[in-house]
């Protein structure tokens, strides 16, 4: 019956398709000969190359592979890109598609071409917000629990600083920003809340806004404040993710600082993490808040696939929790998270 459904869904699909303008149309004249039956999802993810989308998408695939319905995986880092990603995904006969936007905002637009096109969509990672900036409650979400993660790394931070006996008194935090992400706010609001809440001066946490939520932004974010601030000796590095951590390590080493005198952790536990942890020598990086990747893209992907084939709604909001890894423990804290 739901198969039925479904069929007739993708046939009714297939007309409309048809009396569509002739770029589209083309494109699914060679859908519609290499269509069969399996069901055909799009992933779509705001940095293909990252190591955490890398890894997301590969396990959208892999449960596609076990459970029969195919994953096409695409990039979307602008506005422009996405839409024509679902032009492209409904051209080859997709019924939805799981996305981390590159921009929150897009939202509406994206879900009004999501409509246009009968397209059933979920959020992974980052949540799409109405144009008054509040979540939009209608699309399901799958991230981590960005406050809770913040909150660890801020405990960690002030964990190891009291293992190298620093005074909070003389130690900065290099505090890397991203205010147009509400997921990134959650994580350094929580972070730095832990930080206070274990006694690190307020006076003593600098901000330094990136432009994007990379390696290459936090290092042009992160320089300035460090030349700025050069009286303290002990830094401390807090963003929403690793790379952007990364990033701020990369410019105190640039600045001249030693990896003994400063303590970054970040969030994700992906390849970046993993390539740090294996250096020879230890550096500022002191460790990463480990969340499973292969999990957010194996469980959005199978939310999607029950959704289209037995209408089954995924839950409206999934929040998923972290691990500390270090370099100490990463390789035992990545085979348990199946990374
Ligand atoms: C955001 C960040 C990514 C990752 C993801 C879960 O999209 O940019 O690095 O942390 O949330």
């Amino acid at each position: 019956m739901r198969l039925t459904t479904h069929l007739t869904t993708n046939l009714t699909k297939t007309f409309t398709r048809l009396a569509l303008g002739s770029a589209i149309m083309v494109a699914s004249l060679g859908a519609v000969q290499a269509q069969d039956d399996e069901v055909k999802i799009g992933f779509i993810v705001k940095k293909p190359e990252q190591a955490w989308f890398i890894n997301e998408q590969r396990a959208a695939t892999e449960v596609g592979e076990e459970l029969g319905f195919d994953v096409v995986r695409l990039g979307g880092e602008d506005g422009q890109q996405v839409l024509s990603a679902i032009d492209n995904l409904y051209a080859q006969g997709a019924d939805g598609f799981v996305i981390c936007p590159p921009d929150v905002r897009l939202g509406p637009a994206i879900m009004n071409r999501a409509n246009q096109y009968d397209m059933k969509v979920i959020t992974v990672d980052d949540r799409f917000v109405n144009s008054s900036g509040e979540p939009m409650e209608g699309v399901p979400h799958l991230g981590m629990s960005g406050y809770k993660i913040g909150q660890q790394v801020g405990e960690a931070i002030a964990a190891e600083m009291e293992a190298r006996g620093w005074n909070p008194e003389e130690v900065a935090a290099l505090r890397i920003t991203n205010d147009e992400l509400p997921t990134a706010v959650e994580r350094t609001t929580g972070a730095t809340n832990a930080l206070l809440d274990a006694g690190f001066p307020e006076d003593n946490i600098f901000d330094a806004p990136q432009q994007n939520s990379d390696t290459a932004s936090a290092f042009s974010a992160a320089s300035p404040v460090l030349a700025q601030r050069g009286d303290y000796e002990h830094w401390v590095i807090y963003a929403l993710n690793e790379e952007s951590v990364l990033g701020g390590v990369r410019a105190t080493e640039q600045y001249g600082l030693k990896a003994e005198d400063v303590i970054g952790v970040g969030i994700n536990g992906s390849g970046a993490a993993f390539a740090e942890f294996s250096r020879n020598d230890p550096t500022g990086f002191h460790g990463t808040v480990a969340v499973s990747s292969t999990m957010h893209g194996r469980q959005t992907a199978e939310d999607l696939y029950r959704w289209i084939t037995e209408d089954q709604e995924p839950p409206a909001n999934t929040e998923t929790s972290g691990v500390l890894m270090t370099r100490e423990d990463w390789q035992t804290v990545r085979e348990e998270l199946g990374l």
